[in-house]
Formats: structure tokens, sequence, C-alpha cells
């Protein structure tokens, strides 16, 4: 059985770093999905159209299995009527047909709903018995065994030389805006700690990048994890909430088994923002505080801000640059305020009308795609690109720079790819959706 996974382009990927070649994360969903039953003798390739340009024309697969998220599902879509035209079988599954099922299985000969390592296989194995179905739902079990990821079926030198691993892919929190607990229904999907510890031996790596979401929401399993960690003795970097630093017994687990970066959703400065959105556990007020108690452990600080909240107006977000750079974030990032389909977000706003499209090719947390409450979409566009234009002046990256203990030289590098983000990539003078 000749199979193809394929990871469709989307807006996002027009960004290429400053060193020309893009250096995206190594990618972790098609090369899970890339181990399938061995009585299915299967030959199995993986496209990644963010760093690969294939060419489609003289090839033929049995079945063409296709993942995509929102901003990708444009796209996705037209591979899979591509590939039907070609007479292949086309799965689709991920996060976006996971939250938008009937539109996805409009274009699928079979649907993947939820985590895949039960339904892809059951899927191959229906598919050659010529049994298949149209929709495949799984279910969210707490603990998920998943095999080794196929990195091998990667090409290795279009990523960043740091391997990728997720322990825990849901979260127990609510936000009211993001679409992981629509997906795991408010619960820990987590594989277990002897799998994931053995992963990383394996991968011989002195550095690991954790894509966990919310690593802290499960508390139990963290300590449990970062415990296990220990002995390994590598230095990692991933995603967390920032009430970690006050947890005192899993933040001394966290520096003690070799956290060097962290990646925050600081979200909004606005206290009201949070408390609305499901997100109460984000203090503004102690922003500063975190990061100072992260940069005395040397941990550096990758924080993301969303405009567009309801309370946000142009004023209030006039001062976000000069505030998150007191805030002596090492690396800031902003999006605006995204309603992804299939979240409260989206539900809400359109109940109020205000969704201005529902071209999901835009919805990559760069383009406004609804209207906010008290300013025009072009308004709030605009501030986002002139906050992100502040925060990537040489001045303020510089400073940035000085202010890490270590790791400063990685940091200016890393400042200077998002720079080039800012003017050259996907932002200044780019698309409107209208
Ligand atoms: C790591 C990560 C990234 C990484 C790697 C992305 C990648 N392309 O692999 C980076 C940092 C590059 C990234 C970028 C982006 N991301 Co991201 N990312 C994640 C994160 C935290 C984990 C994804 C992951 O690797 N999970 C582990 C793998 C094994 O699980 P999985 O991907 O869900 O796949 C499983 C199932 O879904 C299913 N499945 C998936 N596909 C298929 C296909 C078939 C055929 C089958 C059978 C099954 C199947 O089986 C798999 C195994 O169980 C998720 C949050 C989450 N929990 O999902 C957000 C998330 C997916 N990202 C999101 C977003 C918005 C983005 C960006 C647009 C952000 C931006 N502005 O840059 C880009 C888009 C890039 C893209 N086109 O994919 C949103 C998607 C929302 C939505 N509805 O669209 C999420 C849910 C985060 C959030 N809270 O909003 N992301
Ligand atoms: S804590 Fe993060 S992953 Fe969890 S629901 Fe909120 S935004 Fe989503």
């Amino acid at each position: 059985m000749k199979i193809l996974l394929i990871l469709p382009h989307d807006k996002i990927y027009r960004y290429r770093g400053f060193l020309k070649q893009s250096m995206p994360y190594a990618p972790l969903t098609l090369t899970t999905l890339a181990l399938v039953p061995t009585e299915l003798e299967a030959q199995i390739e993986i496209i990644d159209e963010g760093v690969q340009k294939p060419s489609y024309d003289n090839k033929r697969y049995d079945v063409v299995g296709i993942t995509c998220v929102a901003s990708s599902s444009t796209r996705a879509y037209q591979l899979a009527q591509y590939w039907r035209d070609k007479g292949s079988f086309v799965v689709l599954g991920g996060v976006h047909p996971t939250l938008m099922p009937e539109e996805a299985a409009q274009h699928a000969d079979a649907l993947a709903v939820g985590p895949g390592e039960k339904t892809w296989p059951q899927i191959l194995r229906d598919f050659q018995n010529g049994t298949a179905q149209k929709i495949y739902q799984a279910d969210y079990p707490p603990e998920l065994s998943s095999p080794i990821a196929r990195r091998d079926l990667l090409p290795r030198h279009r990523y960043l030389p740091i391997p990728t691993i997720i322990a825990n892919r849901g979260c127990t929190n609510h936000c009211h805006y993001c679409p992981v607990h629509k997906v795991y229904g408010g619960q820990s999907v987590t594989r277990p700690i002897e799998e994931v510890i053995d992963e990383i031996k394996r991968l011989q790596t002195k550095k690991i990048l954790l894509f966990d979401p919310s690593p802290t929401s499960n508390k139990e399993y963290a300590k449990n994890f970062f415990a296990a960690l220990l002995p390994l003795k590598i230095k990692w970097f991933g995603l967390a909430t920032t009430d970690v630093v006050y947890d005192r017994e899993l933040f001394e687990l966290f520096v003690r088994s070799g956290c060097e970066g962290l990646m925050f959703g600081f979200e909004s400065l606005s206290q009201a923002s949070m408390d609305k959105s499901g997100k109460p556990f984000n203090q503004v007020g102690q922003y500063k505080e975190v990061v100072e108690i992260l940069h005395r452990h040397q941990i550096t600080v990758l924080g993301c801000f969303v405009l567009g909240f309801d309370e946000d107006t142009p004023k209030s977000l006039a001062r976000t640059a000069e505030i998150v750079e007191e805030l002596n974030i090492d690396l800031p990032r902003y999006a605006v305020l995204t309603p992804f389909p299939g979240t409260n977000l989206f539900t809400r706003l359109k109940n109020q009308n205000r969704i201005l499209t529902e071209d999901y090719s835009f919805y990559d947390s760069e383009h406004v795609v609804f209207q906010p409450e008290q300013m025009s979409a072009t308004e709030l566009q605009q501030i986002l690109y002139r906050t992100w234009q502040k925060t990537y002046r040489f001045s303020t990256m510089l400073k940035r720079a000085r202010l890490m203990q270590k790791n400063g030289g990685m940091s200016l590098l890393a400042n200077l790819s998002l720079r080039h983000y800012v003017h050259k990539g996907t932002l200044i003078g780019s698309h409107k959706w209208n």
C-alpha cells in the first residue's frame, strides 16, 4: 500500500527566516501517524509543504492522509480534491476537521475526528478490506500511548536542529478563544511517562523542545514527568502558564530538569480581558515579577500578546510595545484575537454578527477576521503592525539582548529573525481578505 501524508502549505509559511533558509520546528503530527500496521506493508512518504515544494504530477498513492488547522484547511481541501480526482482514497484529520467535522467530511473519503493513534490504523485496515466508513470518531482517553515519531521521514536539515516531542497534548483550562480544550474536552491527554522518557533517550539529544500546549495544567503529571527528566540531564524549551512560578515544587522541578526557555501566553495587559476570557490565572499585575523570577533562574521568556479583546481600545493598545519593553520579555510576539471555528469565541462573535470572513485561510492570528468591539478591523490590523514594528526596532532589540545574562547572542539572532518577519515577511504591506 502506498501512502502519502501531507502537511499543507498556508499563509503563515510565507515567512522565511533572515538566514534565507526557513527553520521551523519539526512538526510531529505526520511523523506520529507514519507508524502503520506492519501487515499492510506500507510505503510511506511525508510532505511538509511548509518546507518542501513537491511535484505531485507523476505520483500515485493508494491513500493520502492530510492534516490541517483552520489556516491550512483551504489548501487541505484543494489537495483532497486533487488526490480524489487521481483516484486516491483521501483521509482528513487534525484540529480543524475535528472541530468542523461536517465541513471536512465533504472533502474526504474518510474523516478522523480526534487523536489518530487508533483510528488511522483502523482506517487503513478497513480501506484494505473494502469496508471503510466515512467518519472515525476517536475517544479521548486521559492516557494515550503514542508511537515513536518517524522523524527519519522528514527532511531534517530543513528544521531547527532540536528534536520536538509531546507528552501532554490536552489542557484542563477553558480559555474561550482556545481550540485545545474544545478538541480534548478540557482534559489532559498524556502519554505514559516511561514512553516519553524512552523516546527522549533514543533521540540521543542534549536538548528538546516540548510541544505540550499547557504542561502546567495537569500539575501531578507535570511533576512526575519533570522529575523523570532529571537523570537525563538535558536542556529543554516549552510552554507554560504564568502561574507556574508560584508553584514552588513544580517550578523547582522545571529549573532542575533543565528548563532554558518558556513561551507564555501573557495574552493581554487588561485583567478584565483575561477574566472574561476564562483565563483569570493570568494576573497582569504579576507579569513583571513573573519575568524577573524566570530571569533569575536563567530562563528565556518568549511572550505572546493578543490584541483585539472587547475591552481593547486604540488608546489602551497604543502603549503595548512600551509596556512589553518594560516587562523585559526576551522575545515578544503579537497576534490578533482569532475566533477559530468551533470555539466559544467563534460562536459568540457569529451570534453577534461580528465574523467578517469565513475564508479560514486568513485565520492565522495575523489577520483581523472579526469586527472588534471598540475600533475598526483596519485600525486593529494597523495597531498590530505598529506594535510589532516598535518592538523590533534595533535599539529595543539590542537592549533585550544585553539584558540576557546568558544566550545574549542567541537572543539577538532570534530577535533579528522576528524583525525580518515583521518587515519583509508576512506582515508589512501584505494581504487583506476583503
Ligand atoms: C506544536 C504546535 C505548533 C507547531 C508545529 C505545528 C505543526 N504544523 O505541526 C508550530 C509552532 C510550528 C505551530 C504553528 C502554528 N499553529 Co500550532 N500548535 C501546536 C500544538 C501546541 C501541538 C500540535 C502537535 O504537534 N500535537 C501533537 C500531534 C501528535 O497531535 P496532532 O497534531 O493533534 O495530531 C493528532 C490528531 O489531531 C490526529 N490527526 C491530525 N492530523 C491527522 C491526519 C490524518 C489523516 C489522521 C488520520 C489523523 C490526524 O492524529 C494525530 C495523532 O493523534 C497545537 C495544540 C494542540 N494541542 O493541538 C497548536 C495548534 C494546532 N496550533 C494552532 C495554530 C493557530 C497555529 C498557527 C496558525 C500559529 C501561527 N500564527 O503561526 C501555526 C500554523 C502552522 C500550521 N499550518 O500547522 C492552533 C490551531 C487552531 C485552529 N483551529 O486552527 C492550535 C490548536 C493551538 C491553539 N491553542 O490555538 N503550532
Ligand atoms: S491554557 Fe493555553 S492551551 Fe489551555 S485552554 Fe488556555 S490558551 Fe488553551
